[in-house]
């Protein structure tokens, strides 16, 4: 086999308590998703029980006007796994709830999708060695939207991917592969149900995806994914009209152009009866919009929006416009501030079928921001959180970076838009506003390595990220456990050791790489590696300012009034140095290296400190994965070792650049008076 199955992992386990369940698997129910369960639920019978699965069915057909039951024989002594339809509607379009009954282990849903999903949560207790007593009964999720972004080109290349090519695209065609099978496997395990399947920069001729030439491929990869419960949804160029329809024009009040998306998405359903809609990065980093037409972006929205509606489709439009053609000489535009200048004047105003797309933070993925303010001001608009999974700023799966932690604090942050149910949570979930049209979406990780992901562990941010925006109650902590046990089935210390290698290493990567919030200080374009002034003089608006004296921008009302895009008490928190978190000073603030931290060490002890002991770090975690040696498959052992190789070597080389820079700039040496090179 050329790849291999991550989570899917199936080890022999002949002591399982419950393994007998296994044995028979009753269904009451047929359809597409079914199969796949049944699929999945007798691999694991034969692959970790040595059980061949008895599949019988008890069906009602319509037989004539009269239904009749099919019915196979089944003693009830039999145990069995039991798969069944429910009316008990509050389980929603995808919950489920497990029941044991004598011999049965009953999955109950509304419908076969969270049938499906029944069984892939027995799947993922099994595979943990855990009874299947202890599940718990009812699983709703949380969110609607929980989707896979993926930045694959149609010529095969992974835009900010590193774990190899394309297993979508290749040569501007659409590949259809056995891959693609596993893929939908693995998503559906982890309760993906939505996935774009090329990049929201759309080149390379992929424009052309929404055209006859290529739906008739891309039918085959919906119908894949359709048996695993995962709507197709594609990126498109905003200018579609003219890219490919031949128009001059992509206006959205343009008569022409209406037609044209009305045509177009009549097309596109008669080729994919269910198709999820569009992606669309619209006016942001060079790709057209409607600003080109003096047109607002609910007018753009709106519009293809409008075309999708008849066929239940939408348009999910991200909030990632600023200006990238800044002059750093000008200190009153801040970047981080355009997504809600450029969001908020528009709330209310799109249609029912658009949801805006917002980034975590107010910048862009770097490993420290504050949570986007988009989230708690915008009150009358569906709204989808987006994280990156792909490690573009955050080690690029050659440094690891368990980064759910830090999706947690985002999901927790309180927004105080209302007195309760404000989280960020709270508003993509549909609690707050009462949307149902919301939830998660997150650029994928994946690509045709041999172990998907590049670095092995960088898996876990895979895999964690379906669970949480699943349950967003869930902890990090218990999502890794669950992850390392499916994966590597490690034994007592042994996965405590690794839990504490992930847990540890988003705050170890902060440690080494840049400082408080300022971000942006890694080499351009590739962004891996330190470069602290490799986007100072350039025009995509990510300044630190770094002088001999203090570093920062000043984003309270004094300085850009950023601050002041939050609720209180947030706006005020952030406003005075003294109230800001620490972890943010720097993105707030323009703060003197003398300034004393609550530590009572200055800001450049501080950031000299971090430095030395994020290599310590990335030390003690070697020499943890070191200890793994005996537990894990040779290959994969000394594949991760080959990444913390190179890990160490980036983290002393971010450390003595970072120091040196601060030092010459200061002529202030480390208190601890340990070597840096002036
Ligand atoms: C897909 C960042 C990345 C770009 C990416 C962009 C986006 O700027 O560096 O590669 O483009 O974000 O999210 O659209």
């Amino acid at each position: 086999m050329q790849w291999e199955q991550l989570w899917l992992n199936y080890k022999k386990n002949l002591d399982y308590v419950d393994k007998d369940f296994f044995a028979v698997i009753h269904q009451k129910i047929e359809g597409k998703l079914i199969d796949s369960g049944v699929r999945e639920l007798t691999k694991v019978a034969e692959e970790m029980f040595g059980i061949n699965t008895k599949v019988k069915t008890s069906i009602w057909e319509e037989q004539g006007d009269v239904l009749q039951r099919r019915c196979d024989v089944i003693s009830p002594e039999e145990q069995r796994i039991v798969l069944q339809l429910t009316d008990d509607l509050s389980l929603g379009e995808e919950g489920y709830e497990i029941t044991i009954e004598e011999n049965q282990l009953i999955i109950n849903a509304p419908s076969a999708k969270g049938i499906l999903y029944g069984a892939f949560h027995i799947i993922r207790q099994a595979n943990q060695g855990k009874p299947l007593m202890d599940l718990p009964r009812r699983n709703i999720p949380r969110n609607n939207y929980r989707m896979m972004n993926h930045w694959d080109d149609f010529g095969g290349n992974i835009e900010r991917g590193y774990s190899g090519k394309s297993f979508f695209f290749k040569d501007r065609e659409v590949l259809m592969s056995e891959r693609l099978i596993d893929y939908a496997r693995l998503m559906a395990s982890i309760g993906i149900n939505q996935v774009v399947l090329n990049n929201v920069n759309t080149r390379e001729g992929a424009s052309e995806l929404i055209t006859k030439k290529y739906l008739p491929k891309l039918r085959g990869v919906a119908d894949i994914f359709e048996e695993y419960g995962i709507q197709l949804f594609l990126s498109i160029n905003y200018a579609a009209s003219m890219d490919v329809g031949g128009l001059e024009t992509a206006d959205p009040l343009d008569e022409d152009v209406v037609t044209w998306w009305q045509k177009r998405a009549k097309e596109i359903y008669q080729y994919l009866p269910h198709f999820g809609g569009f992606l669309v990065k619209a006016d942001s980093e060079g790709r057209p919009g409607p600003f080109t037409y003096g047109r607002d972006h609910s007018e753009g929205a709106n519009m293809i929006a409008r075309a999708l509606k008849p066929y239940g489709g939408v348009v999910i439009w991200r909030c990632f416009v600023y200006n990238c053609r800044q002059d750093w000489r000008d200190t009153t535009t801040d970047r981080a501030r355009a997504a809600y200048d450029n969001f908020m004047p528009l709330d209310g105003m799109f249609d029912d079928n658009v949801i805006l797309q917002i980034k975590n933070g107010p910048v862009d993925f770097q490993v420290r921001e504050p949570v986007s303010p988009l989230f708690g001001g915008l009150r009358d608009t569906n709204q989808i959180l987006e994280v990156q999974i792909a490690q573009e700023y955050t080690g690029q799966q050659i440094d690891l970076c368990y980064l759910l932690p830090m999706w947690k604090e985002v999901l927790d942050f309180r927004t105080y838009c209302q007195e309760e149910e404000d989280t960020v949570a709270d508003i993509v979930s549909g609690r707050t506003f009462g949307s149902l049209k919301c939830g998660m979406a997150a650029v994928a990780n994946t690509g045709d390595d041999p172990n998907w992901t590049g670095h092995d562990l960088a898996a876990a941010n895979l895999y964690g990220f379906g669970r949480l925006a699943w349950d967003t109650t869930l902890s990090s902590e218990d999502i890794a456990r669950e992850w390392a046990r499916q994966t590597y089935h490690l034994e007592g210390r042994l996965e405590d050791t690794l839990l504490e290698m992930l847990m540890g290493s988003w705050n170890t990567y902060e440690n080494y790489t840049s400082p408080l919030g300022i971000g942006w200080m890694v080499n351009i374009g590739h962004h891996y590696g330190p470069n602290v002034d490799g986007y100072e003089y350039d025009v995509w608006g990510t300044y630190h300012r770094a002088n001999h004296l203090e570093i920062g921008v000043d984003r309270t009302s004094k300085g850009t009034g950023q601050t002041q895009q939050y609720q209180l008490p947030n706006s005020a928190l952030y406003e005075e140095i003294e109230t800001c978190p620490q972890e943010l000073l720097l993105f707030f603030h323009r703060v003197p290296y003398s300034y004393r931290l609550k530590s009572g060490k200055t800001l450049l002890q501080h950031i000299y400190d971090t430095h030395f002991q994020g290599v310590e770090e990335v030390e003690e975690m070697i020499r943890k994965w070191e200890s793994l040696k005996e537990a894990v498959d040779p290959v994969v052992y000394q594949r991760v070792k080959e990444r913390f190789e190179r890990q160490l070597e980036n983290s002393k080389n971010w450390r003595d650049v970072i120091n040196t820079y601060f030092y010459r700039k200061t002529m202030i040496p480390d208190e601890k008076g340990r070597p840096i090179h002036g």
